[in-house]
């Protein structure tokens, strides 16, 4: 059910949105020019000024855009989402909202601080044994912290409404940032638990040692779910925002639902996955998890056929004939449909690539190889930012009472087609160079024989050009939002929320029965990882101490 009467995000949630989407855009220029400089290290034609660290400007790409970027977008496209849909924000959520914001840009600045002054070279990941000086760490907890305040403002709306209107299926929109927020909160538990109880005492010298295993393994209980936080925003527009772009109607509002539910239980117990060649975890677990990665890729899946038989309902609604003559109804000059489908498209090989890296057998292969490095850029960099620039090109526009002018509409497709060739020399290069075992997190593939290191060369250039075209790309997007944020003519910009298909299902309550959801969650977490866990505590490497932690 569509709360069709609020059309307008109410200018106060405006304010809030912006904000933390201006933060995602500064994180989006500093963190690119970091990349850029990255391909032309590894190409080999720039040695860095001043002695600057390689891994130093690494640490600050990833960073930067890996969790500064996608999480400050995230929220304020969540918190514009929960206003449209289900009303303005009350005074205390709001306040909840900027209180967030505040804990979370002075966590950035303290965390940027140390990496950009060499004091926390520890790459995104921030893997023991390396160790970041304890500012770092505090600046990332205040960050997941500040974040978590701003979830339980969406939170509170949302199950305000639900008061509201006892007995009614939310609007989808806010069903799905309600889903991914809870998704946000447990996996963020673990990487939370690793920093207080681990890195931070570590870095302070309370302590003198950390249990690697135990902190990877804390780590990546929330590293692969951090990726479908990134991936479900860019779900929630392509189910319910394209449809409307496009003129068409959404699928299936239960079916939607079910996916986003299917996400909530299956992305966050398969860490191991990312562990895979680690030794200390029983194969036979690593085996569990894989079985529920595999249960993961199924909602993306049923993801792909909902888009097409999106795009074929309105096609034929429009006498489209033949097996794709619905491509041809689609509107191709709309930079608000075609930046977000170039996404979709790219999401085919990144996804596939995802199902390789999930295969055990395949992932010796690929592990620790740039093809990871390439299978990242494709669906974070490509499929993800692509459809966060298409939300933007109606939603600041629609927050700032301007509109998305015929020129940016142009420069929008122009900028697309820029980061669709700039990432196939570059994703591409990195996918085919992984595979002949060139390292990934390196300066400059010198391992092993020089004559090793001439092969890669080419496809080193490759990815400088790629890199170079990518950073044009971030030119021009910087260019399309400054001028929609602050130039572009006053005006109305539709925020457009997609009306259910006639034919659709009903949509069952029990998909907003959360107790259900969440002891199922529970469920699946303590199956997966209780008895690796423990295994990792009694059999923690001599000389470990208190709980074995460190
Ligand atoms: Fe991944 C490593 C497995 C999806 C991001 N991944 C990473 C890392 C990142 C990342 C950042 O199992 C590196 C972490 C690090 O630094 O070490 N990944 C998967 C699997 C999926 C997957 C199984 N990854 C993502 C997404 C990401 C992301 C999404 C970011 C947003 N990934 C792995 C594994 C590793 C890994 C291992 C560790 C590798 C190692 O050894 O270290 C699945 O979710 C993928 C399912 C998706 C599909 C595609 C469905 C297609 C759709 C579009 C259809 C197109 C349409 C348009 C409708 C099966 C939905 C119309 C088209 C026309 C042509 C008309």
């Amino acid at each position: 059910m569509m709360n069709a009467q609020i059309s307008k995000v109410d200018k106060r949630d405006a304010r809030l949105s912006m904000a933390y989407i201006t933060v995602a855009f500064i994180a989006l220029a500093v963190g690119g020019l970091m990349g850029l400089l990255q391909t032309l290290v590894r190409s080999g034609k720039l040695e860095l000024p001043g002695g600057i660290n390689y891994y130093e400007i690494l640490t600050a790409h990833g960073v930067l855009l890996g969790l500064g970027l996608t999480t400050y977008f995230i929220l304020g496209f969540q918190f514009a989402a929960v206003s449209r849909t289900a009303g303005t924000l009350s005074s205390k959520a709001r306040l909840s909202g900027w209180i967030g914001f505040i804990v979370m840009v002075i966590g950035t600045i303290f965390a940027t601080w140390m990496i950009l002054t060499n004091k926390a070279t520890v790459l995104y990941t921030f893997y023991a044994p390396l160790q970041a000086h304890f500012l770092f760490y505090l600046g990332l907890t205040l960050l997941i912290v500040g974040s978590w305040i701003a979830c339980g403002a969406m939170i509170a709306t949302y199950m305000r409404w639900r008061k509201q209107n006892p007995g009614k299926p939310s609007p989808l929109l806010c069903f799905m940032v309600v889903v991914n927020s809870l998704l946000w909160i447990v996996c963020t538990l673990g990487v939370a638990g690793e920093v207080l109880f681990q890195l931070l005492p570590w870095s302070l010298g309370l302590v003198d040692t950390v249990n690697v295993l135990v902190s990877r393994t804390l780590f990546w209980y929330f590293g692969h779910p951090l990726v479908y936080f990134w991936l479900l925003p860019a779900y929630m527009a392509w189910y319910v925002i394209i449809p409307k772009i496009i003129g068409g109607k959404i699928f299936s509002d239960s079916l939607a639902r079910l996916v986003f539910i299917l996400f909530l239980l299956f992305s966050i117990p398969v860490g191991f996955h990312h562990q895979l060649t680690e030794p200390g975890i029983d194969a036979s677990w690593k085996f569990v998890q894989v079985v529920l990665t595999f249960m993961v890729i199924i909602p993306s899946l049923m993801t792909a056929f909902s888009m097409f038989a999106t795009f074929e309902m309105f096609g034929r609604s429009k006498g489209a004939k033949g097996l794709f003559g619905w491509l041809k109804k689609l509107p191709w000059k709309d930079a608000r449909f075609v930046v977000p489908f170039i996404g979709m498209v790219a999401f085919i090989p990144a996804g596939a690539g995802g199902i390789i890296n999930a295969s055990n057998q395949m992932d010796q292969v690929v592990h620790n190889t740039i093809w990871v490095t390439g299978h990242f850029h494709l669906t974070v960099a490509t499929t993800v930012v692509l459809t966060f620039f298409g939300i933007s090109y109606w939603l600041i526009p629609h927050l700032t009472g301007r509109v998305f002018t015929k020129a940016m509409n142009r420069l929008a497709i122009i900028q697309a087609i820029c980061w669709t060739i700039g990432m196939a020399f570059m994703s591409g290069s990195m996918h085919l160079e992984g595979l002949l075992g060139a390292p990934r997190r390196t300066a400059f593939t010198t391992y092993g024989n020089a004559q090793q290191a001439l092969d890669w060369i080419p496809y080193q250039v490759a990815q400088a050009i790629g890199g170079s075209i990518l950073f044009l790309g971030i030119v021009l997007i910087i260019v399309i939002v400054i001028n929609l944020a602050f130039f572009a003519p006053k005006g109305e910009q539709d925020f457009p929320i997609g009306e259910i298909a006639e034919n659709a299902e009903k949509t069952p309550m029990v998909l907003e029965n959360w107790k259900i959801w969440l002891t199922v969650l529970a469920a699946l977490i303590l199956i997966a990882y209780t008895v690796p866990f423990m295994d990792m505590i009694q059999n923690a490497p001599p000389g470990s101490k208190g709980f074995k932690l460190w």
